[in-house]
């Protein structure tokens, strides 16, 4: 049945849901009312008629033959994965009964949980949100990926703001700092491949010699976590050699009399030590940023999932301003775009609905935990149930032996909308099933460019797939919630996200409009601090007993002679997966053909490793088993686990996250994924080749 009305053979304008600096524009199109082609808008500039290999299979996704198309309610133990199909009524006034029953007592024992699966502002955080401030459940801290940078970048530049991406095409020196732009940013890559034409210099920054670092003129392979260190060094040469844009750092940033004291404290040779790299490196790099212009810097949160990220970040983004790099388009820096979109947040979240609640807030990363809290009076009510969207926690939250622990528990009712059945789903009680970016309307911002972006439904819901939105509006209504926000439907709201019907008509008729933006920025200073300069000096850091100044420091897991974990682990995405998704997609995951650990050959000689064998690789958290494979992509001391897989499609039912900690990092209350300690070695009983046993018992047939 064909209730919203797509038409049966059409080109229909979308946008990218995933979670992707790039939020490419789509064309999908559609015969006999199936989608049969998503491909790149070609009159969208940032994407240029290319989509990723990901998202060029999104088809292969939605008529994925492992489709959830129906509601299910467990039969089997938590955790088994075994359900029955139920019909929507039955799911939606079952989890209402449930829903009411703890509120009634404890509203904030009740836990959303959702990040980034769709990053449509619609789908995300409208209804959803709504209906837990009406409920008074938990608020949660959406910290699992950029906090950390995002809060170093509003400390320091005052928002989530940067260079335009379009202008990384005119730089003539790229330093690509903790991204590897191949694989997730490859729009960026393009511009940077074309800088590259122009004779620009390409410097990247990142312990893994990635696809990127390959194709690069210079790589600097830090050791993880030791950004800041190198950040100040380069500081240190510009003051040491007279090369700094005095004038700009005069007119428009604050506390530099206090950096350049904190700068002549690290020598190159002090960051070459804790970098774990040539001094020879460092003063090159320093030379290049300070005498080329225009320069840039297009940074990525990979580098911020450390202790000291947060930190680093801000050491980074002070850079354009010593050297001036600012007063060019084609200079600055770039971590995030998002702050210069206003979104109407309350209009779509209506926080107002808590009235004069003010409900505890838990951090996302710290799930594990959380969820195997008993109650208590700093604590609260022990979380009773947990709705789970657009999320996998069990395989991408940290330490992922406590969070399987608590989503085990017998007493906690979960509910989990999803489009498969993933690791997180298999511990619910009610799974349902959602909508792809196919089958709905959508809004969309980005944090790589600065365009708005329709998506508009292509195809009608494949089998009983409802959008999150009519979900939580089912929810809302069983629970009594009268308020008039819960009828909104799916259009208003993506008109109600930016609020200006002029933009809405021309997002109608095109599918993306640019926001009106200057070319340079902050040629003239203008940041949106509280000084409105560039705030090397942080009076809002001191305030909360914090350095007001960026410094290095060290990660929480250090090597040391003789230590029980000598290896650092880092575990950045493989490139044909998103996060976790696509991880079922069999064409996708072909390509990755299964979890790997990458280490230096060096490494791996002194442990007895050969290149394809099975490793038991773990820590006091846990063990993760996947095949070694040597390579010069691991630098010595350091291994790299990629992600993240399914922990059911991996070889012993575990992924990356069962080794990594939940500590969390210096500002923003972030992760430290890549801060992490681990050894390895051979399981030779899984390395073993296929028994032949049967032959060896009868030698003398
Ligand atoms: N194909 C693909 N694309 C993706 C994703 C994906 O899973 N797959 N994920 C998306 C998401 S959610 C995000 S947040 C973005 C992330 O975007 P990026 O941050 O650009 O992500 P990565 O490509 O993982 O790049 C991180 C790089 O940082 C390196 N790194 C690790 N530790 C350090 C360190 O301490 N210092 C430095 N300098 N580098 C370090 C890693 O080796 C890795 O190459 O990408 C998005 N795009
Ligand atoms: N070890 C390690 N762990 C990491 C990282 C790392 O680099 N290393 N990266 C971290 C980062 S950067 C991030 S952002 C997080 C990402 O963590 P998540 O945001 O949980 O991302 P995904 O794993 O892609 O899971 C998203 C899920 O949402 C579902 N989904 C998509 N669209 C919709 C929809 O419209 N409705 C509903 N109901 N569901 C939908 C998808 O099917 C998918 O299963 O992981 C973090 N975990
Ligand atoms: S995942 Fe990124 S690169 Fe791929 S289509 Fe989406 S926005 Fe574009
Ligand atoms: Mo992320």
């Amino acid at each position: 049945m064909n209730q919203t009305l797509e038409p049966l053979n059409a080109t229909v304008l979308g946008a990218c849901p995933h979670d992707c600096p790039d939020t490419c524009a789509l064309v999908t199109t559609v015969e006999n009312g199936r989608a049969v082609k998503v491909q790149g808008n070609p009159a969208h500039p940032p994407t240029d008629g290319v989509l990723c290999t990901k998202v060029a299979r999104y088809t292969e996704r939605t008529y994925h033959p492992e489709r959830l198309t129906q509601p299910l309610r467990r039969v089997g133990p938590k955790g088994a994965g075994q359900f029955e199909p139920v019909s929507w009524d039955a799911a939606l006034d079952e989890i209402a009964t449930r829903l009411k029953a703890i509120a009634a007592r404890y509203p904030q024992a009740i836990l959303p949980y959702s990040y980034a699966g769709t990053m449509g502002l619609v789908q995300s955080e409208s209804i959803a949100a709504r209906f837990f401030h009406q409920l008074g459940a938990s608020l949660l801290d959406r910290t699992i990926c950029s906090s950390a940078g995002g809060e170093a970048l509003v400390q320091t530049l005052g928002n989530k703001v940067g260079m335009k991406l379009e202008f990384f095409a005119e730089s003539q020196l790229i330093v690509i700092w903790g991204s590897n732009a191949i694989g997730s940013s490859l729009h960026f890559w393009r511009l940077a491949q074309e800088a590259k034409r122009r004779g620009a210099k390409l410097v990247c920054i990142d312990p893994r010699k990635t696809e990127t670092a390959e194709k690069c003129h210079e790589h600097i392979a830090l050791r993880p976590g030791t950004d800041a260190a190198l950040a100040l060094a380069l500081m240190h040469e510009m003051v040491v050699h007279g090369w700094l844009d005095q004038d700009y750092i005069d007119r428009y940033t604050l506390g530099w009399p206090a950096l350049r004291e904190r700068a002549l404290q690290w020598p190159p040779e002090r960051a070459a030590q804790v970098c774990g790299v040539p001094v020879a490196q460092i003063v090159q790099l320093a030379r290049d940023w300070a005498n080329t212009q225009p320069a840039s810097i297009r940074l990525n949160y990979g580098m911020q999932r450390v202790r000291g990220g947060g930190n680093a970040v801000r050491a980074i983004a002070c850079l354009p301003a010593l050297n001036g790099a600012w007063r060019h388009r084609a200079g600055g820096v770039l971590l995030s775009s998002s702050g210069h979109f206003s979104v109407r947040r309350a209009a779509l979240q209506r926080p107002d609905l808590l009235g004069d609640r003010r409900p505890r807030t838990l951090n996302m990363t710290t799930i594990g935990d959380d969820l195997l809290r008993p109650s208590s009076a700093k604590f609260g009510p022990q979380v009773q149930a947990l709705i789970v969207y657009n999320s996998n926690p069990v395989a991408v939250a940290p330490e992922s032996g406590k969070v399987v622990q608590g989503f085990a528990r017998e007493d906690l009712f979960t509910v989990v909308l999803e489009h498969f059945q993933t690791d997180t789903a298999d511990y619910a009680d009610f799974i349902l099933p959602a909508t792809t970016q196919l089958e709905h309307w959508d809004i969309h911002t980005s944090y790589g460019h600065t365009d708005v972006l329709l998506n508009r439904p292509a195809i009608a819901p494949v089998g009983q797939a409802r959008t999150n939105t009519d979900i939580f509006r089912g929810l809302a209504q069983r629970m009594g919630f009268d308020d008039l926000c819960f009828s909104e439907d799916d259009q208003s709201l993506c008109r109600q996200a930016i609020g200006d019907e002029q933009d809405f008509a021309q997002l109608l008729a095109k599918g993306f409009v640019s926001l009106n933006l200057p070319d340079a920025p902050f040629a003239q200073g203008g940041f949106p601090t509280p000084s409105g300069r560039c705030e090397f000096f942080s009076q809002r850091l001191v305030d909360q007993g914090l350095d007001g100044l960026p410094d290095h420091l060290p990660n929480y897991e250090v090597a040391t002679p003789g230590g029980r974990y000598p290896l650092a682990m880092i575990s950045p995405p493989a490139r044909h997966f998103l996060n976790s998704s696509f991880v079922n997609v069999k064409s996708l995951r072909d390509i990755e053909a299964e979890p790997v650990l990458e280490m230096h050959p060096q490494d791996a000689a002194a442990r007895g490793i050969a290149d394809g064998v099975v490793v038991k690789v773990f820590n006091d958290r846990g063990t993760y088993h996947c095949k070694a494979r040597l390579n010069q992509r691991a630098r010595p001391g350091v291994v790299n686990g990629l992600g993240i897989w399914w922990r059911k499609l991996g070889l012993q039912g575990t992924n990356v996250n069962q080794l990594t900690s939940q500590h969390l990092t210096d500002l923003g209350r972030a992760p430290v994924f890549y801060d992490c300690l681990v050894e390895v070695v051979l399981d030779a009983q899984l390395s073993a080749p296929p028994t032949t046993q049967g032959l060896q018992k009868e030698p003398h047939a």
